[in-house]
């Protein structure tokens, strides 16, 4: 699957800390029924067993909507369940590697900290402070900008994005944006991404 930076409009990151009395597939249908254009499950405290279970469904359901599926981190489980693609994180392993291991086919996105050899796209924040994951750095419009003109792949922004702020992103050349809490914190999943995808339009 090739990696367009139409992919990347509305990029939406599970985070099952917010699982109230949905549970997260409900959760992804009722973002994809909104106009999520990617879907990562990202779930850090799930064991291999249980986060191939969730996988599977999840992949399942993004392939119903036409949406890439992309597992965070996880490159052997990526294979198993079927997904689009594999996130490596700053932690995780290189581009190259999960290149490697994952096929010419695949979709591989690194965060902007990792070494970008061989990705498809970059995620590149925090653009603003965010309670979801404690161990950022904010940066500056500018730098996203100045990210967004070297590379040679799509960029996605990620971090403390909401509706209130996005538009302050406005110019710097990003593909799109990447939210957890904007999306899966919201009542109204289906309608926070309805608005968020029609606020991404003006980027
Ligand atoms: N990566 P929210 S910030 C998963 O800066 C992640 O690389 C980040 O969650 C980075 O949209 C982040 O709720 C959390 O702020 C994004």
């Amino acid at each position: 699957m090739n990696c367009t930076a139409e992919m990347l409009r509305l990029y939406a990151v599970t985070d099952r800390a917010w699982v109230g009395r949905q549970t997260l597939p409900q959760q992804v249908e009722a973002a994809l029924k909104g106009g999520a254009t990617c879907v990562q499950l990202r779930e850090k405290h799930l064991d291999d067993t249980d986060m191939l279970a969730e996988a599977k469904t999840i992949s399942a359901l993004c392939r119903a909507y036409h949406v890439p599926f992309i597992l965070n981190d996880n490159v052997p489980l990526a294979k198993l369940c079927g997904a689009d693609g594999v996130h490596v994180g700053q932690d995780d392993l290189s581009a190259a590697e999960a290149r490697r291991l994952l096929g010419p086919d695949k979709i591989i996105g690194v965060s902007a900290h990792n070494v970008a050899d061989g990705a498809d796209y970059l995620g590149c924040g925090a653009m603003f402070p965010t309670h979801t994951k404690t161990d950022t750095n904010v940066i500056s419009r500018q730098v996203l900008a100045d990210v967004c003109a070297s590379v040679p792949i799509p960029v996605v922004a990620i971090g403390g994005i909401h509706r209130e702020n996005l538009l302050q992103l406005a110019g710097c050349g990003e593909a799109g944006i990447a939210v957890i809490s904007a999306i899966f914190a919201q009542p109204d999943i289906e309608a926070a991404c309805r608005e968020l995808r029609e606020m991404v339009r003006k980027l």
